[in-house]
């Protein structure tokens, strides 16, 4: 091992010396924590050392804000998530604490490979995409910008599953990304919650001759926090993540073991912990499964019971609550939290009502991510009865605050009242927690312009004319940090040399100062060649991964994101069909040629979806083996898409497929990170699109399909997919090549679902916007011809898309809804 050779060896060492304490602290750390020796020590013993390392040079950074939040009358953020898909840790610390190069040094001096050791953390997939990878965007710029921040969520077992692709097919395999151990998180068993769950309630007569209500529950389980920090970048300060695990109160009942029901012993431990035990695989989709609801409870329960105990041991009156935490519900998933912190203020503390509503009011805020109807939880009031027995009481009595004040403003208006009621009591009856949320929260807003505005104008129409002053928008941002340094570490280090060290910190600022590069030939060589590299290493990992050869001087043309119907991954493929059959005719031979990337995994249960990753697979299969087409056009499709894969991903694309119907996508987050870095985007004018366009000018955006307003006039109209069918022919040949068995070995059962939903319903216009899609994708080709056309227009994606740093949506958030 280098390590034990004399410290002369050492003296040669590159210019900056490395950081010989690093190396030895890890060695320090293999033995004493992983109890290794060098010799013994795997990779996987390696990297335990090396993440130890990284997190003790951390823990000063995280005590030091502690400290400060218990002596300094600072607000807290406290960001309240199902879901936190973080992605490694490693590098994104490195990265932060400035410690990457000499962290590599160190490593190599012992002999060592660190990408090999980085490739040993499990990737917590404690999310499923857009709204959980937004929550850890905002967690490392909550963070780098020094506002005090808790993120609270849940510490699930088997986060997201991973994707394997057989025969064409996906297939969910379960992931266990604890079963290494994790070093990032700590344990605080002494800052256990206990939950309660189901049972009754019964009125009692307090001290003071008040009315009550006491909740009896039917089982009671226990909330153990596991803390993982959060660094920023070049800060001496570091938040947390806590993160809570459901355990039975009694995780071994002896009295049953005792009687031989060795069972029953274990029994209360395994229903407990299930809670915690899987993160739901469907987004988007709302199923009122009680699994579900419990687990929103249980996480929202030990998270306002650990901010008051925290709050009242320092002394603090429950008055000032508000003053002290500005907590955010990501989305509708941890809404019950207005119903929680109104029972704990009134059953608990005894308060009033209308006191305990006021402060409840002035706690929350509330950030919608989807317009989807079917995606806005509504929990069947049976279910919900059975299950919070006591908030479905405060619920009810919060309608009629909510009816009081919809009459005073709207007097008579009953339908209107009936239409806002936070419990709708028709039928079996439903609890529309997109309305409790509302009610609970001082703001609300949307997370890119467009959406907000659907928002007022649709979802939450009624909200908005009632409290216009509570609606807001805050356009989603990612972080700089992971999406470009980390990912893109030869673009990064260009971007050092030419905009000076401290670009990373502030991209808003620093990126738009690209723009007097632009004429300079060396930039925009290295640029181009920056590129290159990426693609390379993408390429290099697709052939590892699904042995495919990609072409690098290919116009990478990229499409990563969850599976869903809107996101219209199956218009991608029917451009791929109808490209193929051209160059099958031996048109388009002449243009560049483009390699198609898709990438995402689709709900377990969500068929359509699935259905769409197996035509890509077998279009794939038809193409890439066809000589007269695969050296102008391949298709990929990378498996396994999450965080990790991502990262690869976004620094190769150069073409960024955000092709939603209009008025679907929220925003996109996915369509910034590929923006940062130097992608083109086709696009509708649909969520963050609209403002991606604005930023980097309409001749640098590849903009196609029907408006919001034109999609909503054309279902006005009755839209009949068939006509397009009828009058385009080359729509007409993709559509009869599927359902022919072109891609699906001669079987024309296969796809016809899919056939038939497009030519009888197309529900998401697929037909209506195909012919602007594909002419547009031809324009794409002939600007990628231009090399130094291209180039320029890369480039100013990149300089103007500072806006879109995560950084700048936090400062957003603090300025107009946290005031932290
Ligand atoms: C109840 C099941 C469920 C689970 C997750 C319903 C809805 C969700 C999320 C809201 C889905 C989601 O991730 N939405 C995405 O959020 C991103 C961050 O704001 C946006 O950029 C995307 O447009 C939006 O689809």
């Amino acid at each position: 091992m280098e390590m034990f050779r004399s410290s002369a060896a050492h003296a040669a060492a590159p210019a900056s010396p490395p950081e010989p304490l690093l190396a030895r602290v890890i060695v320090d750390n293999l033995t004493r924590r992983q109890a290794h020796s060098p010799e013994g020590a795997s990779t996987h013993d390696w990297y335990m050392a090396v993440a130890y390392t990284v997190r003790d040079r951390m823990v000063e950074r995280w005590l030091k804000t502690a400290r400060e939040v218990s002596r300094e009358d600072v607000r807290v953020v406290a960001y309240m998530s199902a879901e936190f898909l973080t992605g490694s840790h490693l590098e994104n610390h490195l990265i932060n604490l400035d410690l990457l190069e000499p962290m590599r040094e160190a490593v190599a001096s012992l002999g060592l490979d660190f990408d090999a050791i980085a490739a040993e953390e499990e990737e917590p997939g404690l999310g499923h995409g857009g709204l959980g990878r937004l929550a850890a965007c905002f967690m490392d710029s909550l963070s780098t910008l020094q506002l005090r921040a808790i993120g609270y969520g849940i510490r699930y077992e088997y986060g997201i599953f991973d994707q394997v692709i057989e025969d064409g097919a996906q297939r969910e395999i379960a992931d266990r990304w604890l079963h290494g151990g994790n070093p990032w998180e700590v344990i605080r068993p002494e800052a256990g919650v206990e939950v309660a769950l189901g049972g009754r309630t019964e009125g009692w007569t307090d001290e003071r001759g008040r009315a009550r209500i006491r909740w009896i529950p039917e089982r009671v389980i226990t909330g153990i926090p596991y803390d993982t920090l959060i660094s920023g970048y070049r800060v001496e300060r570091a938040n947390m993540l806590r993160l809570w695990k459901a355990e039975a109160r009694e995780s071994f009942d002896f009295q049953s073991f005792n009687r031989g029901d060795y069972v029953g012993a274990v029994d209360e431990a395994i229903t407990s912990e299930t809670i915690s035990k899987v993160l739901y695989p469907n987004d988007e989709v709302a199923r009122g499964k009680q699994l579900r609801l419990e687990q929103q409870y249980f996480f929202v329960a030990c998270s306002l019971a650990d901010m008051l105990r925290y709050h009242m041991s320092q002394g603090r009156t429950l008055e000032s609550f508000p003053d002290r935490y500005a907590v955010q519900l990501n989305d509708t998933h941890p809404s019950i939290a207005v119903a929680e912190l109104y029972r704990l203020f009134i059953d608990i503390h005894g308060l009033e009502p209308d006191a305990a509503w006021d402060l409840v009011r002035r706690t929350f805020a509330y950030t919608n991510h989807t317009l989807m109807p079917e995606a806005l939880e509504r929990w069947p009031l049976p279910l919900f009865r059975s299950v919070l027995p006591r908030h479905l009481e405060l619920i009810e009595e919060l309608d009629v605050r909510l009816r009081a004040e919809i009459e005073a403003r709207f007097p008579g208006d009953t339908a209107r009242a009936g239409r806002m009621a936070i419990v709708d009591h028709g039928g079996e009856g439903q609890v529309r927690m997109a309305h409790l949320a509302s009610a609970g929260s001082h703001a609300i807003n949307g997370v890119a312009r467009l959406h907000t505005e659907l928002l007022e104008r649709d979802v939450l129409r009624d909200f908005f004319e009632l409290w216009p002053d509570k609606f807001t928008s805050v356009t989603n941002g990612v972080t700089p940090r992971r999406f470009m340094a980390l990912a893109d570490p030869d673009l990064a280090a260009l971007l050092t040399r030419t905009l000076g060290d401290g670009w990373l910190s502030d991209i808003e600022t620093s990126l738009p100062r690209l723009e007097s590069h632009l004429e300079d030939a060396g930039f925009r060589s290295e640029w181009r060649a920056i590129k290159r590299r990426n693609k390379e290493l993408l390429a290099a990992y697709v052939q590892a991964t699904i042995g495919l050869e990609l072409d690098p001087s290919s116009l990478f043309d990229i499409q990563c994101k969850r599976f869903h119907e809107y996101k219209r991954q199956h218009l991608n493929a029917l451009h791929v069909i109808t490209q193929a059959r051209r160059l099958k005719r031996g048109e388009g031979r002449d243009l560049p040629p483009r390699t198609v990337l898709v990438s995402g995994k689709a709900a377990p249960g969500y068929f359509m979806a699935k259905l769409v990753i197996r035509l890509l697979h077998g279009i794939a299969a038809a193409v890439n083996d066809d000589p007269d087409v695969a050296p102008w056009l391949k298709v990929a499709f990378v498996p396994n898409f999450n965080v990790t894969v991502a990262q690869k991903l976004y620094p190769a694309g150069e073409l960024s497929e955000q092709i939603s119907t209009a008025g679907k996508e929220a925003s996109g987050t996915g369509n910034m990170k590929f923006a940062l870095n130097g992608a083109l985007t086709i696009g509708t004018l649909d969520g963050a699109n609209v403002e991606i366009r604005e930023a980097v000018g309409e001749d640098n955006f590849f903009l196609f399909g029907l408006t919001t307003d034109e999609v909503a006039a054309v279902k006005a109209r009755g839209y009949e997919p068939r006509r397009h069918y009828d009058e385009d022919r080359e729509l007409r040949d993709a559509i009869d090549a599927i359902a022919a068995g072109e891609f699906s070995r001669g079987d024309r059962d296969l796809y016809r679902p899919l056939v038939d939903h497009l030519l009888g319903r197309d529900d998401f216009l697929l037909l209506a916007d195909y012919r602007s899609y594909v002419d547009m994708q031809g324009e794409v080709l002939r600007a990628y011809a231009d090399v130094e056309r291209w180039t320029t227009m890369s480039i100013l994606n990149t300089a103007r898309s500072g806006r879109f740093s995560s950084d700048r949506s936090i400062r957003e958030y603090q300025a107009r809804i946290w005031k932290a």
